[in-house]
């Protein structure tokens, strides 16, 4: 019998921890017609992956057939292996399979799933199980995938004594109190998750990167050698975030100039170290010169000469350093209104353009602010022509209502995907940038801050499992379409309920759009509580230093940031862009507040003024907060009464707190402008 003990998996028996693997048997005939096929299991070569697929498949197999295969010879069953290995397919199907891609082939006595390498016949194996859970018939599992991008990564903002920054599920799985945890099982379990949906990379500690995580890289690296041991038998590859000024910490020297040669050899030297102990550490992860963190403008260097230095450090190894373009200053006169942080990471980088070696990324934030529930995209995205880049997007979620509330992200990040930067004429979309297909680049992808923690549900709230599926599977292949991905997501965390699917899509689909609805609008973001930035304080962030400002005053809102009277920034995109934000008939409105000011009395492609928008939007959204309530009463008896207790809770939680949001903001805008509601209704 194939042992699916290898890496000691197993099933829970708690839907809620095993996300989208709580494998349910599937039933006659489809059952039966698989059996026939998959009796045994033929695995071609052996490494950590390779038996992990195996393991994996054995698993999958008793839950959703309930059969134990045997260990297989000939063709008979499934096949794992290599492309380059069989004989099972022909020349032209294994030129098909790419990196980290694999083939699925039924054949009259079963199936194989070939990788070009492990990683994809993991992958493949994933896949398998999904569609056979989906009771996909053996002839339509044939296909080739490959992954849209190379680099697939999850960005923790873990801090040692356990705490997570931006996290709102539970603590650190990896940290507590100075130490590391050492949960071999959940940290399995969790690369698991990860591979199933294809991500191939993580960072385990926060970028802002404290005394106590400046050590990862010294007394602490033992530990860090064993969780890197237990993700790689998922093919989860592992970086650190590090601090620049670590020469100073560690190594006790003066400075930390990256033209210093002391500087350099102390990092060169360091390097080594942590090679010897982990050959395949992906590199390093660096927030530099932004929020307060150490970087190379304290010696009067760039970011080039800061990233290149760590670059030169970690190339003999085959280590890359990903660099953050989040730099702006964050100690901004809120009375200027020259300065606009919206500006600050292109006019960074872009001078800087062509200038980082082949191993450094960029990794940059999906819009110019930060995470907003709406924003523009990032106009580095087609103005870097000659750096490899990453995006980053943040499924935790900070701005979206903090696991308390549902928002499916997913409809937003094919957004930004699907963005056409114009950069090399129309179709210059961001996938392609950053899946490598529009400028050469070495090493590029997606990154995205995660949203798990120690809850025993990993993401706080049950429905924002969906955006770490989703996110795994759309940066996998991002033709993907939302609803699709929904319905997927939810047949295999809920099962099969017609009525489940289609009332959870619903909600799902709507999450976002509700959400933008209740807080700010038209793109201007930024009205939270400052700090922990949860619920509406809609100046909060009005008179600071952030440089997050609505300039909302009697007359109207809105930040002009247009070429011609404004900060400009809307001429740091291409032209077919920049024309469109730079008018105010042509903006798209959904951005209409972002980038220009606007009165009141401004009349929408709706024919209602902005008062009115904000007035309807904020009644509308809180509406819709209650409307999912009420539609997830209807699943009572259809799912299993925890997670549908949890699911009502946070629901009841985001009603309550979606009333606060319409409330605040309807009464903040009347109280400003003295323009009652058309409607009527009632505003405090
Ligand atoms: O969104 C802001 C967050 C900070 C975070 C920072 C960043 C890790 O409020 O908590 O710090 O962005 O991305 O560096």
């Amino acid at each position: 019998m194939l042992s699916k003990n290898l890496t000691e998996i197993g099933k829970e028996g708690n839907p809620a921890y095993e996300c989208w693997l709580n494998y349910r048997p599937v039933e006659a005939p489809i059952a039966e017609a698989y059996k026939a096929l998959c009796r045994f299991v033929h695995v071609s070569g052996s490494s950590p992956v390779l038996n992990s697929a195996a393991s994996e498949l054995a698993l999958g197999l008793e839950s959703i057939l309930g059969i134990l295969p045997e260990k297989g010879q000939g063709y008979d069953g499934i096949t794992l292996t290599t492309a380059e290995k069989t004989d099972l397919l022909t020349p032209s199907e294994k030129d098909q399979i790419l990196p980290e891609g694999f083939m699925i082939r039924h054949h009259p006595q079963g199936f194989v799933i070939a990788g070009k390498d492990d990683r994809g016949i993991l992958y493949g194996v994933f896949a398998f199980l999904r569609l056979l859970q989906l009771k996909t018939a053996p002839e339509a599992m044939n296909r080739v995938e490959n992954p849209a991008n190379m680099l697939r990564m999850v960005n923790h903002w873990d801090n040692i004594d356990g705490s997570v920054e931006r996290g709102y599920a539970g603590k650190s799985i990896y940290f507590r109190n100075n130490q590391f945890i050492m949960d071999v099982k959940r940290l399995r379990d969790y690369a698991r998750l990860l591979a199933s949906v294809g991500i191939n990379a993580v960072v385990i500690n926060n970028v802002n990167v404290h005394y106590h995580e400046t050590l990862l890289i010294d007394r602490y690296l033992p530990d860090v050698v064993k969780v890197a041991e237990i993700f790689r038998l998922y093919g989860v590859t592992l970086y650190l975030s590090i601090n620049y000024s670590s020469p100073i910490q560690l190594g006790g020297l003066d400075n930390a100039d990256p033209l210093d040669p002391t500087v350099q050899a102390w990092w060169c030297e360091k390097a080594r170290q942590i090679y010897q102990q982990i050959p395949d550490l992906g590199g390093f992860l660096v927030k530099a010169d932004s929020e307060n963190r150490p970087g190379p403008f304290t010696y009067g260097r760039n970011h080039a000469d800061g990233a290149n230095m760590l670059a030169k450090a970690l190339e003999p190894f085959g280590g890359i350093v990903i660099w953050r373009c989040f730099v702006y200053n964050c100690r901004q006169d809120w009375r200027d209104r020259v300065t606009d942080r919206a500006n600050a990471a292109y006019d960074n980088f872009m001078p800087l353009d062509g200038k980082f070696m082949d191993n450094v990324v960029l990794q940059i934030k999906n819009g110019p602010m930060d995470f907003q529930v709406r924003e523009p995209v990032s106009p580095l995205f087609g103005g870097l022509r000659h750096t490899n880049q990453v995006l980053e997007l943040q499924i935790t979620q900070e701005y979206t209502g903090q696991q308390k509330h549902v928002c499916y992200l997913i409809p937003m990040w094919k957004e930004v995907l699907d963005f056409d930067t114009h950069a090399d004429g129309s179709g210059s979309t961001v996938k392609k940038i950053v899946g490598g297909k529009l400028f050469p680049q070495k090493y590029c992808g997606v990154a995205a801050v995660s949203n798990i923690g120690d809850d025993m549900n990993w993401t706080g709230h049950i429905l924002a499992q969906a955006n770490l599926y989703g996110y795994g599977r759309l940066i996998w292949d991002t033709s993907i379409d939302s609803t699709a991905l929904a319905e997927e997501w939810i047949r295999l965390t809920f099962g099969e309920s017609q009525k489940v699917k289609q009332i959870i899509t619903e909600i799902l689909m709507n999450s976002w759009p509700a959400y933008e609805n209740y807080t700010s609008p038209l793109g201007i973001g930024w009205m939270v509580n400052p700090n922990h930035h949860y619920g509406p304080s809609v100046d909060g962030y009005e008179y600071s230093a952030w440089g997050t400002y609505h300039r909302a005053d009697r007359f109207g809102i809105g930040v002009d940031r247009t070429v011609q009277n404004g900060t400009g920034n809307a001429g740091r995109y291409y032209p077919e862009n920049a024309q469109r934000y730079n008018s105010m008939e042509n903006c798209p409105e959904e951005l209409l507040l972002f980038f220009h000011h606007v009165s009141y009395d401004y009349r929408l492609k709706s024919g209602k003024t902005l008062i009115q928008h904000i007035y309807d939007t904020h009644f509308e959204g809180a509406r819709q907060a209650e409307q999912f309530k009420a539609q997830w009463l209807e699943l009572k008896g259809l799912i299993d009464e925890e997670r549908f207790e949890h699911v009502l809770a946070r629901l009841e939680i985001q009603v309550k707190d979606a009333a606060e949001w319409r409330d605040v903001v309807n009464s903040y805008f009347f109280r400003k402008t003295g323009i009652p509601d058309e409607k009527g209704r009632k505003i405090f």
